[in-house]
């Protein structure tokens, strides 16, 4: 996977603010502080992009990053809240 950009698009809270769009998107899910975002940001080569915590449950939303935006192979990143702890 070639990474070219990646930006922060918005967070949903709710089912109805999640993104509907004809790009590929690609779901992040896992247990609550198991890497999810370290994992993005290692994807992107952007250390910060992805809030990381080392404080289970810190992620309440669904944390979408646009990746080669206006390149080839444009898609979405979604960072999903972890289950177990919040
Ligand atoms: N030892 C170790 N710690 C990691 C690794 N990936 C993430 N962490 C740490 O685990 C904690 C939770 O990571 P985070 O990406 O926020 O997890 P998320 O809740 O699944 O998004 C943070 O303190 C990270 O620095 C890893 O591969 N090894
Ligand atoms: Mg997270």
């Amino acid at each position: 996977m070639i990474v070219r950009n990646a930006k922060y698009v918005t967070g949903a809270a709710e089912y109805k603010h999640c993104i509907v769009s004809d790009l590929p998107q690609i779901a992040v899910a896992g247990k609550s502080n198991v890497g999810k975002s370290s994992f993005i940001n290692f994807l992107v080569n952007d250390g910060k992009l992805a809030r990381t915590s080392k404080l289970p449950g810190r992620t309440r939303l669904i944390n979408y990053f646009l990746i080669n935006e206006e390149k080839e192979h444009e898609f979405l990143l979604a960072d999903l809240p972890g289950y177990g702890f919040a």
